[in-house]
């Protein structure tokens, strides 16, 4: 049995993929990183870096609980313990990490800033400036890295090792938020063929079902608890 603790954010949705995938038992628990649930002793015992997603594998190795953190990391886990959506053969294996890397080193933290300079930091309750150069940076990378992206698509139906894959399971949460990182996905013809095929696995409809009863957004408080004083009085 799999404990997940996530919330409705691309790194959250990249393991309910997976987890819907394998068919492995595995029970959620929401953390609401708005509310700052992400500070108590509990969670941080699992996730340090006060983040999620996390889980704890009730049968870990040797069959004791293994708690672990980062996504990346808990996708290879559960692809190694179920020897599934990452290929034995090796040229194909290190095909899928090195575009699982590029997802956790790159696709990822460059769009989760233009989404900050885009969308989140224009909320800013106090009122700061926000820098027309750190939007611009942001969405410029980000249309770079679409652009890796759609050539890599255009000459495989997936992203690496041509099989569905945990590379694809990274990539794809983050596409969907597209419009937020400023992107025309028509300007990617081949990342928008691709966003479809995965969209339409059964467990990824599962799982786009659930985010969609989540409202997006920021009040004062949750701002300050995920950006502001509250984030770096904890600790
Ligand atoms: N590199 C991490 C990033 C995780 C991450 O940024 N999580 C965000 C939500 S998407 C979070 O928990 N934020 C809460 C906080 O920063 O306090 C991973 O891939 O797991």
């Amino acid at each position: 049995m799999i404990d997940l603790y996530t919330c409705a954010t691309p790194n959250g949705q990249k393991l309910h993929i997976m987890l819907e995938e394998i068919g492995l038992d595995y029970t959620e628990h929401w953390i609401d990183i708005g509310k700052g649930e992400q500070f108590t002793p509990e969670f941080l015992a699992i996730s340090p870096n006060n983040k999620i997603p996390a889980i704890v594998d009730q049968d870990g190795p040797g069959g004791e609980p293994m708690a672990l953190f980062e996504s990346g990391a808990i996708l290879f886990y559960l692809a190694q313990k179920t020897g599934r959506f990452l290929p034995a053969d090796p040229r194909k294996h290190w095909d899928v990490m090195q575009w699982l890397f590029w997802q956790i080193g790159g696709f990822g933290p460059m769009l989760g800033q233009a989404h900050h300079f885009n969308a989140y930091a224009p909320m800013n309750p106090s009122g700061a400036v926000v820098l027309p150069y750190a939007q611009a940076r942001y969405t410029n990378e980000a249309g770079r890295l679409y652009g890796v992206l759609d050539r890599q698509l255009a000459r495989h139906e997936y992203v690496a090792a041509d099989e569905y894959t945990i590379a694809d399971m990274a990539i794809f949460p983050w596409c969907r938020l597209y419009k937020r990182q400023e992107q025309d996905i028509d300007d990617f013809p081949n990342v928008k063929r691709w966003f479809a095929t995965v969209g339409r696995r059964p467990a990824v409809e599962r799982d786009m079902g659930k985010l969609e009863d989540i409202v997006d957004g920021w009040d004062p408080e949750s701002w300050d608890v995920s950006f502001g004083d509250q984030q770096y009085q904890q600790r």
